[in-house]
């Protein structure tokens, strides 16, 4: 039996804005959380005494870490080897630097030989000896067009004709690999991808280019005997036997994992079974309070409430409140800040919600039929202040009004903003959508 921890994510150096510079140390809280959870990690390797660590990639938020950052991740991954337990490293999507020109941020382990070290930087099976016998390890690192195709190839083909093509090659490079295994030894597969039946955690918000996703089909064999993912930041089981296992990532990287339990999976294989059991980390909690405040009398007590009724000691905490702007007098910011001091760091997001005046225009009278265009028409003839931009305002209803679902027009929104930090995609999101929805209640008070 060979007795494996396997970790994904890391992600060190990730994250500094919901941290602060701590004075003991003069390191970011958040850096310094990110270490401790890796810690964790390697500490149980060490007490269960593993054969072999798997690290399913993504080590930092990219190939080009500070020293500091770079340093304190060898430091914890020496500590396995100073005890003899071998480590394969796997590159992922952040480890690569400048996509296709090759290259990757774990490859200084290969350069400089470390012995306890086996960096997957491509599609290869690497036969690792261990305490406990022989276990191969196939690696699949994050694959992108040009790993497996060359440019020519690629010409004037869509996005969607170049993934099935790299698809199609995988296929066959993967096969290729699957027949030089030795059907007697315990095998596992260790790929960074995104599996097409995974549930999406915030790394898709985080990825530097669309990846594609690869079939069960091509993981769920039986000359696997544990397949080892990284990539997605949310814990899940996509089988049971062979095991298909994404532990997640080891700390929130963001908002978008607030609900999420970090951990990592240890994992004892024999040639033809494992047994998976999730271990979970002590990581700091991240916590969204929101109230929306624009129908009270007293909104500071109600915001105050929201505040101190919340378990936010020491957590990572952003408050969202609805507030009319005549109401944004009432709030007391100085004592709101002092009742979020507990709290690890806080951030308020305030979210104005504008009441318009409601002018009566007989002409818009109850049992008018009026077409909505018709209605701004009228609603602006009212309205000499906005003369500047009444031809603007017009096109923009024709516009959309033209949508058939004004749904449509949230959802390209969205995707623009699927490439920047999650907390940024919620924000903006949320700000656009009330900007629409209150131009949509314009529309409606006409
Ligand atoms: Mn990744």
């Amino acid at each position: 039996m060979i007795k494996l921890l396997h970790l994904s994510d890391i992600h060190l150096g990730s994250g500094f804005s919901h941290g602060y510079t701590n004075p003991k140390t003069g390191l970011n809280t958040r850096f310094e959380d990110f270490v401790s959870s890796l810690r964790q990690c390697i500490d149980r390797a060490i007490v269960d005494q593993v054969d072999l660590v798997l690290f399913g990639g993504d080590a930092f938020p990219d190939a080009t870490p500070p020293p500091l950052v770079q340093e304190a991740f060898a430091r914890e991954f020496r500590r396995l080897g100073d005890v003899g337990i071998p480590t394969v490293m796997l590159v992922g999507n952040h480890d690569q630097y400048a996509q296709g020109q090759g290259g990757a941020s774990l490859c200084i382990y290969r350069t400089l030989g470390v012995p306890s070290v086996i960096v997957g930087d491509r599609l290869t099976t690497h036969l690792v000896e261990t305490v406990s016998g022989p276990v191969q390890v196939m690696t699949l690192p994050w694959l992108n067009r040009s790993t497996l195709l060359t440019r020519p190839e690629t010409e004037g083909l869509s996005m969607t004709q170049i993934n099935e093509l790299l698809l199609s090659r995988l296929r066959v490079a993967l096969e290729g690999e699957i027949r030089q295994l030795d059907p007697d030894c315990p095998t596992v597969l260790l790929a960074h991808l995104m599996a097409d039946t995974a549930s999406y955690g915030a790394e898709r918000f985080l990825a530097v280019g669309k990846g594609f996703t690869v079939p069960m089909a091509l993981l769920c064999r039986p000359c696997f005997d544990y397949v080892a993912l990284g990539h997605v930041h949310r814990h899940q089981v996509l089988n049971d036997q062979p095991p298909i296992v994404y532990p997640g990532s080891i700390e929130r990287v963001d908002f978008g994992e607030e609900a999420e339990e970090k951990g990592f999976v240890r994992v004892d294989v024999t040639r033809g079974h494992a047994e998976v059991e999730f271990c979970p980390l002590v990581v700091r909690a991240f916590r969204t309070l929101r109230v929306n405040v624009t129908e009270e009398d007293d909104p500071h007590t109600v915001v105050m409430q929201k505040v101190q009724s919340a378990d936010i000691q020491d957590a990572v905490v952003r408050l969202i409140y609805q507030i009319r702007p005549d109401q944004l007098d009432a709030l007391n910011m100085a004592e709101l800040q002092k009742a979020l001091a507990i709290a690890h760091t806080a951030t308020i997001h305030p979210e104005l919600v504008s009441q318009l005046a409601r002018p009566r225009l007989p002409e818009l009278g109850l049992g008018q039929g009026l077409e909505p265009l018709d209605a701004l028409k009228t609603y602006l003839g009212h309205r000499p202040e906005l003369a500047d931009v009444s031809t603007d305002l017009l096109t923009a209803a024709q516009a959309l009004i033209a949508q058939d679902d004004l749904e449509l027009t949230f959802n390209s929104t969205e995707s623009e903003f699927k490439e920047g930090s999650g907390q940024l995609y919620d924000e903006t999101v949320s700000d656009r959508r009330s900007v629409c929805e209150s131009s949509a209640n314009q529309l409606r008070l006409i």
